[in-house]
């Protein structure tokens, strides 16, 4: 087996070059899946030398990328060389490296040499260009600069998501270079199979490497997928997890303690989420911090993350048709079961009308012998189904998202979940939220993921 550390003349190099600011940090983080690639900054020239980062197709480095500065004075550098014209007429390469033994390049053009040597030695490179900006003299000459390297350049547009931006006008101008083939892929929000669409181009302009390109996409999609499932899986055993978590609760303990164990059984469905949360961002590779809940108005002016805060679960359960009733007090969110039938929040709290004894004779004289003076709290259907919901958006999200974004995702209050979904979930869980005995909870799990699967495909065909 190759050693993982040894480089041979089979490794791709692709330089990552362009203008200071155009995003080519960003470029390297999104498709390295790596939130912490580099430095990345609104002020110019925040990476101040060259970084190089390996792919690997399995335990072999088939690619180099090589991060850059950005280049900042493209009109000098420009003049500069056209003086080289008659010594060096039709050899592009022997300008720049005339340029490169000359004493401005460690004075006047210090980063600008640092790219233009990198180029020199890399099989090609992206041009990293922001198209929100027009196409100035200033761009285009320096990639008249670049093209004198003599190596392949494949011009990748990025912040194409912003509004009012000028890719029309980049194509014109790149076209008058010989650049025919660009990619537009916005680094923060790619575009869906961008990455592939991205090798791909590469391999177009840089045929040799086609074999090795066409691996990587395909390693790339198995990983993805792979992922996925993960993910679904992790989100089938909260769900599993969070539907078992059961309290008995004494028939005799005062409607304080009752509330007391309410609380401590909410707080184990928090911290159970926020692990499935961090489970989530993890598997993505982002940081703990990239998520944050969407902030819920409950009243008196006063705004809300909390999964059991009044009105959270009401908005994002009320498509399921389980939705709690607004301002429900504290303790909602959970229910009181007996015999896996729920009496619902009032009857945990013992606050019904007539006690919970009138509930009891309503259930009949077999059951209270079954649950022997037992009740049982447990987390009811408006809980399941936001932390459905939210699992299902954030795994969506963080599915679609380049690693260069440097804000949190909102997990907003918007789900998919219908009323029928959210049935077929239930039914497959209801083992558990019964406590039926000999149940298979792996099993439940793998089930609840399979589903989990084909909603989302579903979702994602109808989006
Ligand atoms: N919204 C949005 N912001 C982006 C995108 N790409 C880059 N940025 C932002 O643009 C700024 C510059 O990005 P960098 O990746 O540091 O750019 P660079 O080309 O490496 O810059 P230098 O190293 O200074 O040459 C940062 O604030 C990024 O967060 C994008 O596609 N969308
Ligand atoms: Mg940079």
């Amino acid at each position: 087996m190759e050693c993982p550390m040894s480089r041979s003349d089979a490794i791709l190099d692709i330089a990552v070059v362009g203008h200071t600011n155009a995003g080519k940090t960003s470029l390297l983080r999104t498709l390295l899946q790596s939130r912490e690639f580099g430095e990345v900054d609104q002020r110019p020239s925040t990476t101040r030398s060259v970084l190089e980062q390996g792919v690997w197709l399995g335990s072999t480095q088939v690619m180099s990328f090589f991060d850059t500065p950005g280049l900042e004075s493209g009109s000098d550098l420009y003049a500069e060389i056209e003086t080289y014209g008659d010594q060096f007429r039709h050899d592009g390469p022997a300008q720049i490296r005339r340029l490169l033994e000359s004493p401005q390049a460690e004075t006047l053009y210090a980063q600008e040499a640092k790219v233009l040597r990198q180029l020199l030695q890399s099989d090609a490179a992206f041009y990293v260009i922001d198209c929100r900006d027009p196409v100035l003299p200033k761009y285009q000459d320096e990639l008249h600069v670049l093209a004198r390297c003599g190596k392949p350049l494949l011009p990748v547009l990025n912040f194409t998501a912003a509004q009012n931006n000028r890719q029309a006008d980049w194509q014109a101008a790149l076209t008058k270079l010989n650049l025919h083939v660009v990619v537009a892929f916005d680094t923060v929000t790619p575009p869906e199979g961008g990455e592939k669409q991205l090798l791909q181009s590469l391999a177009v302009v840089l045929p040799a490497a086609q074999k090795i390109l066409q691996q990587l996409i395909e390693q790339r999609q198995r990983e993805r997928e792979e992922r996925r499932q993960r993910a679904l899986l992790a989100i089938a055993e909260l769900l599993t997890d969070v539907a078992a978590m059961r309290h008995k609760v004494p028939l005799e303990l005062p409607e304080d303690a009752v509330k007391r164990e309410i609380l401590a059984l909410q707080e184990r469905v928090r911290q159970r989420e926020h692990a499935a949360v961090q489970d989530l961002l993890a598997r993505f590779a982002f940081l703990p911090d990239d998520a944050v809940f969407e902030l819920v108005d409950i009243g008196s002016g006063q705004w809300h993350d909390d999964l059991f805060a009044s009105d959270t679960l009401k908005v994002w359960s009320k498509d399921t048709g389980f939705g709690v009733g607004a301002g429900a007090a504290a303790g909602a969110g959970i229910d009181l079961m007996v015999g896996g039938m729920s009496l619902g929040l009032a009857a945990a709290l013992g606050a019904a009308a007539g006690g919970l004894y009138q509930s009891w004779r309503h259930f009949g004289e077999k059951l209270r012998q079954r649950i022997q003076g037992e009740r049982e709290l447990g987390v009811d259907a408006a809980t399941l189904a936001t932390i459905t919901g939210r699992q299902l958006y954030l795994l969506e999200q963080l599915s679609q998202r380049g690693h260069a974004a440097t804000d949190a995702v909102t997990v907003a209050q918007e789900h998919r979940l219908s009323r029928d979904a959210f049935r077929t979930i239930e039914e497959i869980l209801s083992p558990v939220l019964q406590d039926q005995p000999g149940l298979d909870k792996n099993q439940i799990t793998r089930d609840l993921a399979s589903y989990l699967h084909q909603l989302t495909v579903t979702d994602k065909a109808k989006g």
